[in-house]
């Protein structure tokens, strides 16, 4: 018997500080292909050991294999791959932007791109996101115009929004983009709630809930899961694993629990950890899941492990509390190398090539951004009229607000 009589209280503790060498050696990475993948139907006791490995397509050699694999053709990868590139030179430019003073706040996906943008892919035009900040990969990889996302950043004349967002929540109902709530965890239960609803009124369309780590110690995360199991909403419930929450490291979100994912299994959902940083496999697990709330088996729990290179924001500083080089030493690599070695493997890709795309790229997101710049930056140019702040928000506008309104003269 140990110390009996003297509590002790525990804090989980990260495995290293700035200053010390990354370690990732508790991060335990199967073989690729060696997870099977169970039939849509699958009873969820069975597969209770999938939350605790990882489902992964790319291996070492950049060759795709097991049953995972085979979902996507060239094309197909291609074009996934242009998305990833795009949503990289998309997030530099604005970064740029923001230390310019055009913006007064931007958010990047570095390292993450493969998640937003081959989930994508497996949703049909009508289901929904509920979007966090760090899913911009939804609405470019369904060709939603860089020009409108810009000008939402730089709260022009033309941002959609009227400048009543910060910057980088956008919102697209014909994208299936819901409008992003700053308020992290609330879009699990606004996803279940809307599945619910979709199911109840006999509809087809199914809804995505998205969640970092760090939000899952939220309890609308757990209230959500309830009511998701309880009435099997048609849902895919996404955890983005990328191991930090700003300066918290997922190990505290996470506590005792093995992963994210086995959070899912208390409530008899069947949960599936994937590589985050490969394509493929977040595309044929998105598709599964997806499939599976279709055909009315109800939601699944899937955790995309990943890894956020970049700062939490325009606003954090990850060397107060993290090694400089702990990118770098991340085991599961880097998305858009992964599948550009997978398509040069293939023959349908080269260095060459690459080298083209990024220089093409990198000219098309410039004319995006001269173009939304000719609407106006945060300091220069067209904005929002005063009042677009008092309208679009409330069918009856309250008093108080109408006395504002008044005061203000428009
Ligand atoms: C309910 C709520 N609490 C706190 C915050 C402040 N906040 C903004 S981002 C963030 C970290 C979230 O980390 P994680 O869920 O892991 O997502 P990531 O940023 O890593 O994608 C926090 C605490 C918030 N926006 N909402
Ligand atoms: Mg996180």
């Amino acid at each position: 018997m140990a110390d009996a009589g003297m509590l002790r209280f525990h804090v989980p503790e990260p495995e290293v500080r700035p200053g010390g060498t990354p370690d990732f050696s508790n991060v335990t990475i199967p073989k690729a292909g060696s997870v099977p993948r169970p039939e849509i139907d699958v009873d969820p006791r069975t597969i209770r050991d999938m939350a605790f490995s990882i489902i992964r397509v790319l291996n070492r050699a950049g060759e795709a294999v097991g049953a995972w694999s085979g979902l996507l053709s060239d094309q197909e990868l291609l074009e996934g791959l242009r998305h990833m590139m795009t949503l990289r030179t998309f997030d530099a430019r604005m970064q740029m932007a923001q230390r310019q003073g055009k913006t007064s706040f931007y958010m990047q996906h570095l390292g993450e791109e493969a998640v937003s943008c081959a989930f994508r892919r497996a949703l049909q035009p009508g289901d929904m996101n509920f979007p966090t900040y760090r899913q911009a990969g939804l609405l470019i990889a369904d060709g939603y115009p860089m020009v409108t996302m810009m000008n939402q950043i730089y709260s022009n004349e033309a941002d959609p929004l009227k400048g009543r967002q910060l910057p980088v929540m956008y919102s697209s109902k014909e994208h299936g983009f819901f409008s992003i709530s700053g308020n992290l965890a609330t879009q699990y239960i606004q996803a279940v709630g809307w599945a619910m609803a979709s199911a109840i009124s006999n509809d087809s369309r199914i809804a995505a809930a998205w969640i970092g780590d760090g939000s899952t110690a939220e309890s609308d995360f757990h209230a959500a899961l309830v009511f998701a199991s309880t009435y099997k909403a048609p849902v895919v419930l996404n955890v983005v694993n990328n191991q930090w929450a700003i300066s918290t490291f997922q190990g505290i979100a996470r506590g005792g629990s093995g992963t994210f994912a086995a959070r899912g299994l208390g409530f008899g959902i069947p949960s599936l950890r994937v590589d985050g940083n490969d394509y493929l496999a977040v595309h044929a697990v998105a598709k599964w899941a997806a499939e599976r709330a279709r055909a009315n088996f109800g939601p699944t729990l899937v955790e995309y492990v990943t890894y956020r290179a970049g700062a939490h924001s325009t606003s954090d500083d990850p060397s107060a509390y993290r090694p400089k080089a702990e990118s770098d030493a991340w085991p599961l690599g880097d998305p858009v190398i992964r599948l550009k070695n997978h398509l040069i493997h293939k023959g349908v890709w080269s260095e060459d090539r690459h080298t083209q795309a990024e220089a093409e790229i990198l000219e098309t997101v410039i004319a995006a951004q001269k173009e939304a710049e000719g609407h106006g930056t945060l300091h220069a140019g067209g904005k929002p009229s005063t009042r677009d702040m008092f309208e679009g928000v409330y069918a009856e506008m309250p008093p108080h607000l109408r006395r504002q309104r008044q005061q203000a003269g428009v």
